[in-house]
């Protein structure tokens, strides 16, 4: 499946594309914020500021310290930072999130949404994941989470006050209720939840009652969206926050998947943020499909400018969009020590490890392009796209070989090498969507070569995507695309990402 973008004055979903998860959606005044899970990546929280909930643009990360981030170096894929809720009350952005990574449920607060964030509050009272906030109208908060589950709580020390009560238990016979935001809308409090599971089962459903605390009435409508069982491009719809747009009109931001190649079909960009309408008929909510393209809303688009190709790793701090594993240590990457390159110290040998020194950026098109130039005078390294320690295809460059390796599950190999050109070296990486010739093709193609003194490229390898899917991967997360230091120090020049399709550009 191509995936076309369309355009022309219509909302163009995903609104986040890339992996992107679970988001939550927060308006103050003009302005909106919405933020993502982040799993094993640091910085964590990616969060994004938007004039008309349709563009959005990354202006932080909301856990960029390693004291508000804990991510043990031996903590799997997929897990870490899960499903966060972001509230604005009192003048102070709360964001509230679960690192299952040992730290728990923590609750930071801002004045700037683009950070600085505080120092995380624990929430030891909190008792499962994917935390929700909201606020009664006598200021008394509500922290309700997945099971699902809600218990009074204190904001300005975490404490929960009294013991958690059991709110719902989702529709009857479904599965894993979860996500839960809570909302006071008009006469009634909202209760709105995922349910399903987050895969091709995934739903929304809500429910609704007279106070933050219920009871909960369940619509009779309910599951209120899904796309289970529907032949739709955007599949595993769920997850979802509601907000007000700017001409008082309701919409949710939900996630999504774009699988592509024959049957069953594969996502590669993880789950993306979705856009879709929302009417009201006897006070609960009728969600529209997050179609690829929705009618221009309206009212006024306010475009963000589209992102440089080219990174030239020429400032001190690297841009938020950049994400390293479970930990960046000055020590081990820096863009300071040869001025105008970023400098990858190895630490636990190749892309298969835990610890692996990584730093890269989201896969956000299906057919697009990265390349870097690397100087791997002291060590070797080079380009890699990522799904986790397990499934990764790179080509690399050191002990003056070019190699490409494919990791996928237990296998790893070598699929090609020769001798790598003299000095500095351009890896480059090609993903394309080629028409699926039957049903059992993948989803694409990444191909993966090298740049000759003259400019030309050399293809050394053309590999099946699907080995680099969530379908057979497993997890949450999706592609990363970056540079990572195998052995000794390796140091890279630029960094370049563009979309193969003019449409997304
Ligand atoms: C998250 C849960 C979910 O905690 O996936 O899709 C989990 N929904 O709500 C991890 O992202």
């Amino acid at each position: 499946m191509a995936n076309p973008r369309p355009t022309s004055g219509a909302v163009v979903n995903p609104v986040v594309p890339g992996f992107h998860p679970d988001p939550s959606v927060c308006r103050v005044g003009e302005d909106y914020y919405l933020v993502c899970s982040s799993f094993e990546y640091f910085p964590g929280v990616p969060i994004f500021h938007s004039r008309d909930l349709v563009h959005w643009r990354q202006i932080g990360n909301v856990l960029d310290r390693p004291s508000q981030l804990v991510l043990p170096l031996d903590s799997p894929s997929s897990a870490g930072i899960y499903a966060p809720t972001l509230r604005y009350h009192d003048g102070l952005f709360h964001l509230i999130v679960t690192n299952v990574s040992g730290y728990g449920n923590l609750l930071v607060t801002a004045t700037d949404p683009a950070g600085p964030w505080s120092e995380p509050i624990r929430l030891p009272g909190v008792p499962d994941i994917d935390p929700d906030l909201a606020w009664d109208s006598a200021g008394v908060c509500w922290c309700t989470c997945a099971g699902v589950r809600q218990v009074r709580f204190d904001p300005t020390t975490g404490e929960a006050i009294g013991e958690p009560r059991h709110l719902w238990a989702g529709t009857p016979g479904s599965r894993y209720p979860e996500a839960p935001h809570l909302y006071r809308i008009g006469e009634h409090w909202y209760l709105l939840i995922a349910e399903g599971g987050t895969e091709r089962g995934h739903a929304v459903s809500i429910a609704r009652g007279p106070a933050p605390t219920g009871p909960f009435e369940p619509c009779p409508a309910n599951p209120i969206l899904t796309h289970r069982g529907v032949d739709h491009p955007v599949q595993n719809t769920g997850h979802a926050d509601l907000v007000q747009a700017p001409d008082g009109s309701w919409w949710m931001v939900l996630l999504g998947v774009r699988p592509g190649g024959g049957t069953p079909g594969w996502h590669v960009l993880g789950r993306e943020v979705f856009l879709a309408p929302v009417t009201w008929a006897d006070g609960w909510p009728v969600v529209g499909s997050p179609d690829l393209a929705l009618p221009a809303p309206g009212w006024p688009l306010h475009p963000v400018p589209p992102a440089p190709t080219r990174d030239d790793f020429d400032d001190e701090r690297l841009q938020p969009c950049w994400v390293s594993l479970r930990d960046r240590p000055a020590e081990l990457c820096t863009t300071g020590e040869r001025p105008g390159w970023l400098t990858l110290r190895a630490r636990g040998g190749s892309m298969d490890a835990r610890d692996a020194v990584f730093v890269g950026r989201r896969q956000q098109h299906h057919r697009c392009r990265a390349a870097t130039l690397v100087d791997p005078a002291e060590g070797s390294g080079g380009l890699v796209v990522r799904l986790d320690e397990r499934h990764h295809y790179e080509v690399e460059v050191g002990d003056g070989q070019v190699r490409v390796v494919a990791r996928m599950s237990t296998v790893r190999t070598v699929v090609a090498s020769r001798p790598a050109p003299p000095g500095p070296v351009v890896l480059r990486v090609e993903i394309t969507t080629p028409p699926p010739v039957d049903p059992g093709s993948g989803p694409d193609v990444v191909t993966l070569g090298v740049e000759e003194p003259d400019g030309t490229f050399t293809a050394l390898a053309a590999l099946d995507g699907r080995y680099l899917s969530t379908e057979v991967a497993g997890g949450f997360t999706g592609r990363v695309i970056g540079v990572y230091a195998a052995t000794g120090t390796v140091h890279f020049d630029w960094f370049d990402y563009e979309p193969l399709d003019p449409a997304d550009a």
